[in-house]
């Protein structure tokens, strides 16, 4: 296992990070504050061909493997972690469903724009149901060559800039096996796309709910076959965990960073608190978290880039990296003791911004669900 980024992967996370340095930098307070991100730094990524990353060149996009991937999420975090959700969620489970399971036409209709220009979201969770997924109770009943879909969507990421939905909603038997996937456009009539939600962090990525009532969707807007929808869903949000370990792993090294500049300038005892062995020990846990955090990342990614099952693994890096990411922002604003607490300071971002990584995509305890049933099933290997 070669866990090294290629010369390739070094060259395109050095035009990433000149980028996210030069335009966006500067701006991620005010996007913060203003709890928006204007299109034009939607736009930009799309200029560098971002927004169809992991789609193959034939059908418009950079075809990136999952560790080039995961490093661009990175850089994006480090700068501002709302704009890399945006991008994250739009390429792993937005676009990549329907290259992955759509049909030549859904590919030929949707793939040139969702590659180069417009926006796509995911929706699974509803008011009643996370964590427990298979309990969904959004219905879409078939009425000749149309699905009628009613029932409510939440904590939909890019809902006000999306084109493409992809909606999981029921067609047949309670459980897994009865809920099947459908791209919803966003004029599509009966859909009320709602309010954004007032997020704690990540402002500027918006956060919307779906109202279906009579929604009337045409059968080839059906994503795969019909009851194949839990498995397209839960596929696609096994690559999304590994960008999710990403971005946590990029605000947590933006954070490492913060906290040793300042303690190498903040003076305190006669000399910086770099020299208390109190404020060492902060610092070489963080670096220790960071290094251990971007291993899984690299392993998870690279099992998928190698074909074989990643689950685990991606569900590993997730785990670990969204705590220690917690652990590191908060270490972060207690070395700038009560700087850190106030907005003059990035870490307090940082720490607001981690914190829904051990919740989105699958909390921390679906993640350990996942890890002790797939050990349970396969057997633990020396
Ligand atoms: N990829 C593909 N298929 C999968 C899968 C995966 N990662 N995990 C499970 N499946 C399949 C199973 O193989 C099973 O199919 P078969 O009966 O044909 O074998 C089916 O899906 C049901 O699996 P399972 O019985 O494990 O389903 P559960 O209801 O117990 O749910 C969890 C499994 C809890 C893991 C799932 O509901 C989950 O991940 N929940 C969190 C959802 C989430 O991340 N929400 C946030 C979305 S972002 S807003």
């Amino acid at each position: 296992m070669n866990l090294d980024l290629t010369e390739d992967q070094i060259q395109i996370r050095a035009a990433v990070r000149d980028l996210c340095r030069s335009e966006f930098a500067a701006q991620a307070a005010q996007w913060d504050r203003d709890d928006a991100i204007p299109p034009a730094a939607i736009q930009k990524l799309a200029e560098m061909g971002l927004l169809g990353m992991n789609i193959p060149e034939e059908h418009g996009g950079l075809g990136y493997d999952a560790r080039t991937v995961v490093t661009v999420i990175e850089e994006i975090a480090r700068v501002s972690a709302a704009l890399a959700i945006m991008v994250a969620v739009h390429n792993s489970v937005g676009a990549y469903p329907i290259y992955r399971y759509g049909n030549d036409e859904q590919r030929k209709k949707y793939l040139p724009k969702l590659t180069s220009s417009h926006v796509g979201a995911f929706s699974l969770s509803e008011p009643g149901c996370g964590s427990d997924a298979a309990a969904l109770t959004t219905t879409a009943r078939r009425d000749g060559d149309r699905y009628v879909l009613n029932g409510e969507k939440n904590w939909v990421t890019n809902g006000r800039h999306t084109w493409t939905f992809l909606v999981l909603a029921r067609t047949g038997e309670p459980g897994p096996k009865g809920i099947s996937a459908f791209i919803i456009e966003n004029d599509q009539p009966g859909l009320t796309i709602g309010k954004s939600e007032d997020k704690m962090g990540l402002r500027g990525s918006d956060t919307v709910t779906l109202a279906f009532d009579n929604a009337r969707v045409p059968v080839a807007q059906r994503l795969g076959a019909d009851g194949e929808g839990f498995k397209i869903a839960l596929s696609m949000l096994d690559s999304g965990r590994i960008g999710v370990a990403a971005q946590a792993l990029g605000v947590m090294t933006a954070a490492f960073h913060e906290a040793t500049r300042y303690a190498q300038q903040r003076q305190a005892f006669g000399g910086p608190i770099a020299k208390i062995q109190a404020v060492q020990f902060k610092l070489a846990e963080m670096e220790r978290r960071i290094q251990a955090s971007r291993l899984l990342i690299r392993k998870a990614a690279w099992l998928k880039d190698s074909g074989q099952d990643f689950i685990r693994a991606a569900s590993m890096a997730k785990l670990y990296t969204t705590e220690a990411a917690t652990w590191v922002t908060h270490q972060a604003i207690q070395v700038h003791g009560g700087y850190g607490y106030v907005k003059d300071y990035v870490v307090e971002r940082y720490y607001r911004d981690v914190r829904v990584m051990e919740i989105y995509e699958g909390t921390s305890e679906i993640q350990r669900l996942v890890i002790a049933r797939s050990m349970l099933k396969d057997g633990v290997k020396a």
